[in-house]
């Protein structure tokens, strides 16, 4: 494979409106926000990465001012002027910056797609080309969509019905303490066979476990993070208590806590989001491990622009992701995207790979430039 040389790096702070926002049990964002990275090779090659970072630090514990901090002031400053041989070197470069795991990704994700384009590959390729074999890309991506927490079950079965409707094989719904166990019976009985899960988001405590026991026979296909963003023990002694399988999101930030959580049987579904877990390096390792432990695994979704979004499908393709992911077509987020073409929703309910090198989709400066003077307008406070 051909190297890179890593020249110069834009960061591009945004703001999009969405098309609906998503409530979750720590609140809703005004708008999609994310810093989008922008890497120029010597030869001209441009790549490009989200930092898929939001305007509050609810999710991540980390914020658009965050992000821009420490990628300007740590991260660049580490891989400028770097010849790069494969982008599995780039954690090796940056170890010495802790966490801020969204703001590595986005970092990462531009040299993953800068090395690509160079070597005329589609990113979903690149990435198979480190994993064993039998891990070709399959091509797209199976999916679903995440509906937000709404005022009624009335008003959640109507959006449900919408995106049945549109094709999508797999519904995830936004839980919080209050909002929970009426409404997955309700929306149950109105629809007994509509696959279905629930994420709550680290909204509730082991305190709660004879509470969430009552979901246990509504055929839930899994519960996301019941219990904190932090806590792998206590996920460990909640599975026991009930039925419906833990899958984790917040409280696996590496291989490493997967190993743990896989040791003291607090996952029995993995959520691997590559903003989370601090880029697509530390997803492939993680994806050998839930390979090796027969773990089922699906890729999960920041609401990604077009950017982040084309490359979560490349992962999302790879054959070791069994379930359905959070990654929906770009009108459930955007009108318009950043990006060109659009991801539009196919037969059982997938995403196609995009054909072209990289990850396949062309940003429209036009567009850009427009995000990026909405993030000026509307930012919530300035950036250093
Ligand atoms: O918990 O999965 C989550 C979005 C922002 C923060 C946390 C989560 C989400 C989603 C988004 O559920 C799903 C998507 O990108 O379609
Ligand atoms: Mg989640």
């Amino acid at each position: 494979m051909r190297s890179i040389t890593i020249k110069e790096i834009h960061l591009h702070p945004i703001a999009m409106p969405f098309v609906e926002p998503l409530t979750t049990s720590f609140g809703v964002e005004p708008f999609k926000a994310a810093i989008l990275v922008e890497l120029i090779t010597e030869e001209g090659v441009i790549g490009w990465g989200e930092a898929s970072v939001e305007t509050a630090p609810g999710y991540a514990g980390e914020t658009i001012g965050t992000g821009y901090h420490i990628l300007k002031h740590f991260l660049l400053p580490k891989v400028i002027g770097k010849t790069i041989e494969n982008p599995m070197e780039i954690p090796g470069l940056i170890k010495l910056v802790r966490d801020n795991k969204h703001a590595k990704h986005g970092l990462e994700g531009a040299v993953w797609d800068a090395f690509a384009k160079t070597n005329n590959m589609r990113l979903a390729d690149l990435m198979a080309s480190y994993l064993p074999e039998g891990h070709a890309s399959t091509n797209r991506a199976v999916v679903g969509v995440s509906i937000g927490i709404q005022p009624s079950v009335e008003k959640t079965l109507e959006i449900i019905n919408k995106r049945l409707n549109q094709g999508y094989g797999r519904i995830k719904l936004k839980i919080k303490p209050g909002w929970d166990v009426e409404l997955a019976k309700g929306v149950r009985a109105a629809l007994p066979n509509v696959t279905l899960m629930l994420d709550a988001n680290s909204a509730y405590t082991l305190k709660d476990a004879d509470h969430l026991a009552q979901l246990d026979d509504l055929h839930l296909l899994m519960v996301e993070q019941p219990l904190a963003n932090d806590d792998i023990y206590e996920h460990g002694k909640l599975q026991p208590h009930i039925k419906t399988l833990i899958c984790l999101d917040e409280s696996i930030k590496s291989a490493n806590d997967l190993r743990l959580a896989l040791q003291v049987g607090a996952i029995r579904i993995l959520n691997l989001k590559p903003a989370r877990v601090g880029g697509f390096t530390e997803c492939l390792e993680i994806y050998r491990v839930c390979v090796e432990h027969n773990l089922p695994l699906w890729v999960g979704g920041m609401l990604e622009t077009g950017i982040g979004r084309a490359a979560n499908v490349a992962l999302a393709s790879l054959p070791g992701v069994t379930l359905p992911c959070d990654i929906s077509a770009t009108d459930r987020y955007f009108n318009p995207d950043l990006t060109e073409p659009p991801f539009v929703l196919q037969a059982g309910s997938t995403l196609p790979v995009p054909d072209g090198a990289g990850i396949g989709v062309e940003i429209q400066r036009d567009r850009l430039e427009a995000a990026a003077a909405l993030w000026h307008e509307r930012g919530m406070y300035q950036l250093g």
